[in-house]
């Protein structure tokens, strides 16, 4: 077990610390700008935005693990494997005149020989090396539609459709669509992925929060939300849009099709945007949840184009394929005027396009083997295999923290995190305060340092203030979680032994 010299580890909690709590610095920009520095561009001259902006998932805390990384979404690099079939369609996209040997027939999947030929049919001149149009190449989105109707029921639009490299850059546009001051705001649940958190400061608006309901499994209340828009109106803050995460991250929530139904409602009547993160649509564990897209509810409660204004954001680093690394997403926008159109379009363009890599597989996860086709069994076992294993994992550990001392936690209905809640003794939140650090934090610290177990504190997503969390991926690989429950068990019994009153 890898263990960090104390001294290492004080370190460690000293600059995560400095990055929660540190203030940007207001000296002279002028000043620093004009001086004689051979380096003008210090922290003290760069947008002060960017010093603000937090992002927990990659803290400092993270950066000297070495081992049992639960802090991060990224199935790939804890060894899970590609989907075959994608992979191979890529490949033979990649370099098509594997297209035109004999070789490649015994090789690759009759099927993915066909689907690479019928995608390099729907990009110019086959050439995956090529700009596309900014919204993404247009067969792919014709491929991506049908596949978005095939899912809801109701038609989808290529036109609608933005490809972008993964949900993060689609955030940031309608962020940067959205925001004008900090005078502008965007309701965000509490707990939140910080990608919401970080891109609204960025862009210099300002987060209305409105807290989940933990009592009820991370339940998202209209009251609670009317409230906080009521509450932002009131000091004159106008409120633009309403993320909703589902389901959720951190929080591993499916929201019921009752509740989506009442948040289409409230959207319509207070003329919110949607901002509907779909990102984990493909991760659901319970037979009792399932998921249904934003559009999807909004459309089969009679409201059209015109009623109101929703973006579903959609990865393909999640789901059962979890191609982070590939950056590939899709953002679909639904509800806006003309002349709106034209700037979302405007800010598309300034972006050239996303790489074609990720657009060939957003096209292929919307659009996967079908029954009959030769791939599909193999490609059914692949899938399946993983997201059973994805809800074998989750439960394990939900059952290990629901077993510890003082630790209640939610159950991960989707997604890929659990969200533990640690009820930690006055004592641990005294030694904390006393090296200057949030106890969850404290907590985590003490945690990677005994056992190398990364987990990302509760601080880093936003929660009820004097209630402490921490962030655990149910990702890593299934024969990592024996040994991540003994020794997790182990470490917060000692833990609580030391600071039990
Ligand atoms: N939205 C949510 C809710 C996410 O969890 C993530 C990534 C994204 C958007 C952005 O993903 P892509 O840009 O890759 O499409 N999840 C991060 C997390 O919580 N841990 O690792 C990544």
């Amino acid at each position: 077990m890898r263990r960090f010299a104390a001294d290492r580890a004080k370190k460690l909690v000293l600059s995560f610390q400095r990055s929660l709590y540190s203030q940007p610095p207001f000296s002279s920009c002028a000043a620093a700008a004009m001086s004689s520095n051979p380096l003008p561009v210090t922290v003290d001259t760069i947008n002060a935005e960017v010093l603000k902006c937090e992002y927990a998932v990659r803290g400092e805390i993270v950066t000297h693990a070495q081992i049992l990384y639960c802090n991060f979404g990224n199935p790939q690099s804890l060894g899970q494997q590609p989907i075959t079939f994608f992979r191979e369609v890529l490949a033979l996209c990649d370099h098509p005149s594997l297209l035109d040997r004999d070789e490649t027939h015994a090789l690759f999947s009759s099927d993915s020989i066909e689907r690479a030929w019928q995608i390099l049919d729907q990009i110019p001149d086959r050439a995956t090396g090529a700009y596309s149009h900014c919204q993404g190449v247009k067969g792919l989105r014709d491929s991506i539609a049908a596949g978005i109707a095939a899912r809801d029921g109701f038609h989808a639009n290529a036109d609608d459709l933005f490809l972008t490299d993964g949900a993060s850059p689609a955030v940031h546009m309608m962020m940067q669509l959205l925001l004008r001051s900090e005078k502008d705001g965007i309701l965000c649940p509490i707990p939140q992925y910080p990608l919401y958190s970080a891109s609204i400061t960025l862009h210099g608006g300002t987060l209305v929060p409105y807290y989940l309901n933990e009592a009820t499994g991370w339940g998202l209340e209209i009251s609670e939300v009317k409230k906080q828009l009521e509450a932002a109106q009131s000091k004159g803050i106008a409120v633009w849009a309403l993320v909703v995460i589902n389901p959720g991250n951190p929080t591993g929530q499916v929201l019921t099709e009752d509740n989506q139904r009442e948040i289409v409602d409230f959207c319509k009547k207070e003329g919110l945007v949607l901002l509907a993160d779909e990102v984990y649509q493909e991760n659901v564990y319970v037979d009792n949840k399932k998921f249904n897209s934003f559009k999807k509810i909004s459309r089969s409660m009679g409201y059209g184009e015109e009623d109101i204004a929703l973006v579903s954001f959609q990865s393909i680093s999640k789901g059962y394929h979890g191609e982070c690394g590939k950056r590939g997403g899709c953002m679909e926008v639904c509800g806006f005027s003309a002349d709106v159109r034209e700037q979302i379009y405007k800010i598309a363009t300034v972006n050239a396009c996303s790489n074609i890599s990720g657009q060939i597989l957003a096209g292929l996860v919307m659009n996967p083997p079908k029954a009959g086709d030769e791939s599909f069994e193999s490609y059914s076992a692949e899938r399946d295999g993983i997201l059973s294993s994805l809800a074998r994992r989750a439960k394990t550990l939900e059952d290990t923290f629901k077993s510890l001392e003082g630790v209640s936690c939610n159950k991960a209905e989707g997604a890929m995190y659990l969200f533990p809640r640690i009820d930690l003794p006055q004592k641990a939140i005294e030694a904390a305060a006393a090296v200057k650090t949030a106890p969850d934090a404290f907590y985590a610290l003490r945690l990677l340092d005994a056992t190398g177990i990364v987990v990302v504190p509760g601080s880093g997503f936003g929660q009820v203030p004097g209630t402490w969390h921490i962030r655990c991926t149910i990702l890593p690989p299934e024969d990592k979680i024996p040994a991540i429950v003994t020794r997790l068990t182990a470490f917060h019994e000692s833990f609580m032994a030391e600071f039990r009153e």
